[in-house]
């Protein structure tokens, strides 16, 4: 291509990408399928290497790719970033509202209401139109330097979408949706690293990451409730403002409230008590602002917050409930848990049944039996947790946990490793770690071996038809139909999935196996660079060490898993078998009916026939997009059993509802061809 050409495909292709990048991640509303998406940012890169003098900082193919940092510059705020006064109940509200209407001398004053993000402030400024620099609120009156990090984040516009001139500064809160923290809460725990409590404290640790590419990693979103000078743009009203906000390309929330009178703003906060769960982001009070911005300076600020805002915080949820019993299971690494089987409780938007206690340390600390009487909460509104035992209602008759000596699975004495809070089954053939060996091997971002479940995979080890993975390749219909409620077609279903997930690509055979803090991410990078699986297990730890984003102690896994003897006639007997073990395209889902396509399909309650994450997978799959929460734009709600409140949300807003079994009925087309 011609220079002068190239030079206008680029810049073409940046503001193209930047509208589909607003479009998904700001207004939740894309136009184009992912692969149109991919296609275009290709495009842009290549044009971009090919042209290295039109590369630029605001591109966006530049959001991740800053060098990792060895501290965090510090940034002087150009106006402190004040906190916010709460007001506990409604009385220091109506506190906050008297002091407001006693110093302005009148009644009549409006005030704009909008969620209070559990997140952390950000400060971020954009230059004629381009977002130059970002910090953290740090102390309020100095933050960090946070910008590459930033950068990363999809929802923040690169370049506003209305042309500036000179610098505006604008304030908000980074956070993670409920669904990315649940997500990568999961990765964590399948590589044995430490949880996040919240989703808080993992965008706290994801914003303040020296090295962007793993801030990248982290699904964070933003958004933006403050705009500094806004005599700049000739507004004085909030809600203006935030419109004004909104206009640039800026993510605003849509649940912003301008209210007339202090009944509203009483209204607001009672609609969103129950309705909040069901946010895709936790939220923990109301912020309520005087809207006209001229009255700000009349009212004036304390010593650290503003006297014309007020924080309404509802009261964190937390019941009583009964400890019915306690369960251990054992995972797949061998890990006892032991969980509290509780009796069912309504708690922050659902019905909660089970908490997990940890680990035996836990249990003794907080002194659980089994019949006490518990207060729980959800942790980060989320997961569900055990706070403490009420003492006074114990009756005498309680039962006092104790881990158990012995594997509940297999009956091997367990052990506890020095320096380490788990108890593990030190049985590498334990039935338990095996079954969820092979869950795991089966699992979407594994094998994807549709028609395994539980049930069949239990009865599988239990007849000695299965004592590691690579036995599946070996089953043959005769042994599959001697299997309780197992049917002719059932059996020839399952042997046609596991035919096809012998050609999986090579980084879903690579976390299939399920090697130590080895999850889908590494494997892809692994993938990417070794190309086969042979070439993986022969590369020494020096090597691996040195790939981005892989580190000494997922290394040293790596060599560990492929030293041992059993691992490697595991895996010979893979090869026998006949499965890919080389990068190949993953086919056989190409030619499926686009079902779904345009259409945002909303999940709610518990669907019986697979995990909520599977049917989540189906529909996009079949050419839809799924979201947490239901709104206008929502074109199905699935609902399965005890629905929540995005039932009556999808009744009130006329959206088509369809119950388990009219949902399997669509997707039949998929069922047909994978079970
Ligand atoms: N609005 C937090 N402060 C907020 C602009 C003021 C403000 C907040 C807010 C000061 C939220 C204190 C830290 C800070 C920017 C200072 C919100 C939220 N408004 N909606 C009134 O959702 N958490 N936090 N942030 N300046």
């Amino acid at each position: 291509m011609e220079r002068g050409k190239a030079r206008k495909r680029i810049d073409e292709l940046r503001k193209e990408i930047s509208r589909h990048d607003h479009l998904y991640y700001v207004l939740d509303r894309p136009e184009i399928e992912d692969d149109h998406y991919d296609r275009l940012i290709r495009e842009l890169k290549g044009l971009e290497e090919e042209y290295p003098e039109f590369q630029s900082a605001d591109s966006p193919t530049r959001r991740v790719g800053g060098e990792p940092l060895s501290s965090f510059e510090k940034i002087t705020h150009s106006e402190p970033m004040l906190s916010l006064d709460n007001a506990l109940d409604i009385s220091e509200l109506g506190a906050f509202f008297r002091r407001v209407r006693q110093s302005l001398g009148s009644g009549d004053i409006e005030y704009i209401c909008e969620h209070k993000i559990d997140g952390l402030a950000v400060s971020l400024f954009y230059r004629d139109g381009r977002f130059v620099r970002g910090a953290t609120r740090g102390d309020g009156r100095t933050g960090e330097d946070v910008t590459s990090n930033l950068r990363t984040i999809r929802s923040l516009p690169l370049a506003l979408q209305q042309d500036m001139e000179g610098e505006i500064e604008v304030r908000g809160e980074v956070f993670m949706k409920k669904e990315d923290f649940a997500r990568i809460n999961a990765i964590r725990e399948d590589r044995g690293e430490p949880l996040f409590a919240n989703p808080r404290n993992a965008s706290a640790g994801s914003l303040r990451q020296l090295d962007p590419s793993i801030s990248a990693s982290r699904p964070l979103t933003l958004f933006i409730y403050h705009l500094l000078r806004p005599e700049q743009i000739g507004l004085s009203l909030q809600s203006d403002i935030l419109q004004w906000l909104k206009a640039s390309g800026l993510p605003v929330q849509q649940d912003n409230r301008l209210c007339s009178s202090e009944e509203e703003v009483y209204a607001y906060i009672e609609e969103w008590r129950e309705k909040r769960h069901d946010l895709p982001y936790v939220t923990d009070g109301v912020v309520i602002k005087v809207n006209d911005r001229a009255l700000w300076k009349d009212l004036g600020v304390t010593a650290k917050s503003p006297k014309w805002a007020i924080a309404f915080k509802y009261p964190p949820e937390e019941k009583l409930t009964q400890v019915l019993d306690i369960e251990v299971s054992v995972g797949r690494t061998g890990t006892l848990t032991p969980t509290a089987i509780l009796e069912p409780v309504h708690l922050s938007g659902t019905v909660v049944r089970r908490a997990s206690l940890h680990n035996q340390d836990e249990v003794a600390r907080k002194d659980v039996r089994i019949g006490d009487t518990v207060r729980v909460r959800k942790a980060g509104e989320i997961i569900p947790e055990v706070i403490s035992v009420d003492r006074d209602r114990r009756k005498g008759d309680e039962v006092p946990f104790r881990m158990p000596e012995k594997c509940p699975e297999c009956g091997s004495s367990v052990v506890r490793i020095p320096g380490e809070v788990a108890i593990r089954c030190p049985n590498i053939s334990c039935p338990a770690q095996l079954r969820e060996g092979i869950l795991h091997f089966a699992s979407r971002q594994g094998m994807d071996i549709r028609g395994l479940g539980e049930k069949i995979i239990e009865m599988l080890i239990r007849e000695g038809l299965v004592k590691n993975v690579a036995d599946l390749y070996f089953l043959n219909t005769s042994e599959l139909e001697s299997l309780e409620r197992m049917g002719e077609r059932s059996a020839s279903n399952l042997l046609e999935s596991l035919e096809r997930s012998k050609t999986r690509p090579l980084a879903n055979l690579i976390n299939a196996l399920g090697i130590r803090y080895v999850g889908s991410k590494a494997s892809e990078i692994l993938a990417d660079e070794f190309l086969d699986l042979a070439s993986l297990a022969s590369a020494g730890e020096e090597r691996l060490a040195g790939l981005e984003g892989i580190g000494p102690r997922i290394a040293a896994s790596i060599v560990a898993y492929f030293r041992d003897p059993q691992n490697l006639s595991m895996l010979s007997q893979l090869k026998e078998a006949g499965v890919s073990m080389e990068e190949e395209k993953d086919k056989g889902t190409e030619e499926l009916p686009p079902l779904f396509e345009g259409m945002r399909v909303v999940f709610t309650g518990e669907l019986s026939s697979m995990p909520r994450g599977e049917a989540e997978g189906i529909v996009k799959k079949l050419g839809g997009k799924t979201s947490s929460s239901v709104s206008s734009n929502t074109s199905l709600l699935v609902v399965g059993s005890e629905p929540g409140s995005k039932y009556s949300k999808a009744q009130e807003l006329h959206v088509r509802i369809a119950d388990e079994e009219e949902f399997l009925e669509m997707i039949k087309p998929l069922l047909d061809q994978e079970i």
